[in-house]
């Protein structure tokens, strides 16, 4: 968590560097770049040092004055990162050594949302920026005349299996966007003006080239892995509406056409896990549900952190320090307002990492758990790198750090291993168990993908305030295959009831993720000798693995990601075949279910 620091990396198309022979004499030399650069990472510390304890106090104790501490510190690091990018323009041309090339290149995506060069612009933009997020962390909405918050709206979608009572916390909930509106345009202004200014299109464009790649590139590129991946969601899509219409009826969810967004156990639809109980295969042997056995063995939101931390030190990773401990936040205060989307912070930049997640004990935060402190053993491996190379190799490995340790924390061998479950999996459970995975795993993919294609629309224009719900809605049915449960009052803006469109933190590395982690999870398991299906394996105590795995994290973003990716797994493409690979006799079985089903929407 970089509070408004884009969490990425690079575009080597971008660098700056034209060829050395036509210099004039007035130009700064190779060492001024050097001698730049060194003094603009120290400038950048010292700034990460005060935002990011202002972040982490605004996060965990939202109040009038925290929001003014929070903004204060982002207008002044934006400031400086504004200067910072127009006097590295200086060095356009400029024959310069790679290591200086890629930070100079790096220091143009540090923000996500650069500030305008102008009096007054930085502190504009941090204001509405806390605003928003703040806006979103403390929303309610009332149901049977109570004040919920999306914490309690997100229990009734994963429990509750009456469909009036689904669309009614569904509305409540998208009912508290529309007062964030009026404030999305203003930033969206703000930020491509300071995009514009560092010789990006628009913000989107700047958020597309953290790939070292162009950004049209990186969109191309996020259509072909779609492509790999959509006949897949299609057929899963197709299985799921079919149990949804016979659970609730034709009334509710018709057998043809798009599934009411409310009905799939999460408030955006993104991950369908949670009603794993509505689409359950007849005549296999049912798999161990997690959610109930945690709830059986007595875990709490700390057991459930030391178990995900015990994962990682069976790969050979360091035990979390003792601050860790001290200073995250694990479960929600009663008595004060806190962002609780989950995050993880390296607030020194050194050993100082810690989680803030409002834990519940539910299979969902199992895999949360590991999420989050995938991000803070990356954090911990990179912090000997450079000021501009403490990042991950791309967005998309930082998210699927945890996610691939989760791989094999949710295998039932695992689960038998540390005592969660005494059954024995066979391979009887195996399309239990896949289909399990791939609610959460394939369902998201289309999501993971639309959140940004709708506001790279919005950053360079195509898609104005006017239409920003109808554009929503126009991508959830294409890529989804998704509808309201009713029609959408005329000021709704259900982009809003994001997180990550409020906090205005990047979305397209989650996409990106979810085929990462399936390439780690099969590198790791012919590491580790595996012979079996991939989605049996788990590399849990397998240290050599981890070592190596660590060296890739070490590697922070050095270098481009391919090469990066090449250390640990050999590859230097995104592949979704191992999504395949890991899927496989999942697919062929639903395949077979859909027989007759008029697919598709
Ligand atoms: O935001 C997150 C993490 C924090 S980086 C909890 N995720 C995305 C989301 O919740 O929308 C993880 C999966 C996708
Ligand atoms: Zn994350």
């Amino acid at each position: 968590m970089k509070s408004i620091f884009l969490a990425a990396s690079a575009a080597i198309a971008l660098l700056a560097t034209g060829p050395a022979g036509a210099q004039a004499p007035a130009q700064p030399s190779a060492a001024d770049a050097k001698a730049f650069i060194t003094r603009a990472e120290a400038d950048i510390a010292t700034a990460r040092a005060f935002s990011a304890r202002a972040a982490w106090v605004r996060a965990n104790f939202i109040t009038e004055d925290t929001q003014w501490l929070e903004t204060k510190a982002n207008a002044e690091a934006g400031t400086l990162l504004t200067r910072l990018a127009k006097e590295a323009a200086r060095f356009n041309g400029v024959a310069l050594d790679p290591v200086t090339a890629r930070k100079l290149m790096l220091l143009k995506l540090y923000v996500a949302l650069p500030a305008p060069d102008r009096p007054g612009a930085a502190a504009e933009l941090a204001g509405l920026s806390t605003k928003l997020n703040s806006t979103y962390s403390t929303g309610k909405f009332t149901y049977k005349g109570k004040p919920l918050t999306l914490n309690d709206g997100e229990d009734i979608l994963r429990t509750s299996r009456d469909p009036a009572e689904l669309k009614a916390v569904w509305e409540g909930w998208h009912g508290t966007a529309p007062v964030m509106r009026a404030d999305y345009p203003k930033l969206v202004a703000l930020a491509n003006e300071g995009a514009r200014g560092m010789g990006f299109k628009d913000a989107g464009a700047l958020w597309r080239s953290g790939y070292d790649m162009s950004a049209d590139e990186f969109t191309a590129e996020t259509d072909r892995l779609w492509t790999q991946v959509e006949p897949f969601y299609r057929n899963l899509h197709c299985y799921v509406r079919a149990r949804l219409s016979e659970k609730y009826g034709e009334a509710v969810q018709p057998r043809k056409g798009p599934i009411r967004a409310d009905l799939l156990g999460n408030m955006w639809a993104q991950e369908w896990g949670n009603i794993y109980d509505v689409v359950e295969p007849k005549g296999f042997a049912p798999g161990p549900d997690l959610g109930k056995l945690l709830v059986a063995k007595d875990y709490d939101a700390v057991k459930m952190v030391k178990t995900g931390e015990a994962f990682y030190s069976s790969l050979g990773f360091a035990p979390l320090p003792e601050t860790f401990w001290k200073r995250s936040l694990i479960t929600r205060p009663r008595d004060r307002e806190v962002v609780c989307h989950a995050s993880a912070w390296n607030v020194d930049d050194k050993d100082d990492i810690r989680i803030k997640m409002c834990t519940k004990v539910t299979a969902e935060d199992f895999q949360t758990v590991h999420h989050e402190l995938g991000h803070n053993y990356y954090q911990r491996a990179y912090k000997a790198q450079p000021v501009l190379f403490q990042g991950s190799a791309n967005g998309g490995f930082h998210e699927a750090t945890g996610d691939f340790a989760a791989l094999s924390a949710a295998t039932p061998t695992y689960l038998q291993q540390i005592g969660l479950t005494d059954q024995t999996p066979g391979a009887d459970q195996d399309i239990p168990f896949l289909l399990r995975m791939a609610m959460d795993k394939i369902a998201f993919l289309p999501f993971g993908l639309l959140v940004d294609k709708w506001r790279w629309q919005v950053f360079d224009g195509s898609v104005g305030p006017d239409k920003y719900n109808d554009a929503w809605w126009a991508l959830r049915l294409k890529y989804q295959g998704l509808a309201p449960p009713g029609p959408r009052p005329s000021d709704a803006f259900d982009p809003g009831a994001k997180y990550h469109v409020a906090a205005s933190s990047t979305y397209e590395r989650y996409f990106m993720a979810r085929i990462y982690q399936f390439q780690f999870h099969r590198a790791a398991c012919k590491q580790a000798g595996w012979k079996g299906p991939l989605h049996r394996c788990s590399i849990y105590g397998q240290k050599a693995v981890g070592e190596k795995f660590n060296r890739m994290l070490e590697l922070g973003q050095s270098q481009p990601w391919p090469q990066t990716l090449a250390v640990f797994t050999g590859e230097t493409k995104t592949d979704a075949s191992a999504v395949a690979d890991y899927f496989k006799p999942l697919d062929a079985w639903l395949t077979k279910q859909n027989k007759g089903e008029a697919c598709g929407w």
